[in-house]
């Protein structure tokens, strides 16, 4: 009996105690808001989105994809081309031209040569960004896509290669998000 009235007195108290805050509401948005300030490298935020250019090392494109993975942070890929001119344009102000993997890739179904995808997200390949000639799939085995900047005079485009070959890489952050909520 005793043990009992113990029981509801202290499960009383608990309930009286939670109800001195709310907590609301829980909200949750992309992206880490400005003003906590935090520190990201080596990845750089451009946009909404955090890049790691590896322009000191080359690799070949599973060793890239790997490194990638093992920043938790997956080999870039492009999801429009507004994100791809925004690259251009930082390596191009960098003055950093390199040949750097992306994670476009033919590897899952390499008969078809339109059947591209992101390796990173699993996403249709569909932006035309292709140096002018390619892909042209160089002795059947270019299976793997980097960007380079080429012609004259020089700009960005895509190329399939050999996934052996051994390039820079650029790795992505998977999309950072901030839950928040308020104690009142
Ligand atoms: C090299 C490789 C190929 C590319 C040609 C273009 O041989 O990079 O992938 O298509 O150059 O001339
Ligand atoms: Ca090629």
């Amino acid at each position: 009996m005793f043990t009992q009235r113990l029981g509801i007195y202290i499960f009383l108290g608990f309930i009286s105690l939670s109800v001195a805050y709310k907590i609301t509401p829980i909200v949750t948005q992309e992206g880490i808001p400005d003003f906590l300030n935090i520190t990201t490298e080596p990845f750089v935020r451009l946009g909404n989105n955090y890049y790691y250019f590896r322009s000191n090392i080359i690799t070949n494109w599973y060793d890239a994809y790997q490194s990638c993975r093992d920043m938790g942070a997956g080999l870039i890929d492009f999801e429009s081309i507004e994100e791809w001119n925004l690259i251009n344009n930082y390596l191009n102000d960098t003055g950093i031209y390199k040949k750097y993997w992306t994670s476009s890739n033919l590897l899952a179904d390499k008969k078809n040569v339109t059947n591209r995808t992101w390796f990173s997200t699993g996403k249709p390949m569909t932006l035309d960004i292709w140096y002018p000639g390619e892909p042209n799939n160089l002795g059947g085995n270019e299976l793997c896509d980097e960007m380079g900047r080429y012609g004259t005079p020089k700009f960005w485009g895509l190329n399939d290669a050999n996934c052996y070959d051994k390039l820079c890489f650029i790795c992505k952050a998977l999309k950072p998000a901030t839950a928040s909520f308020l104690v009142w």
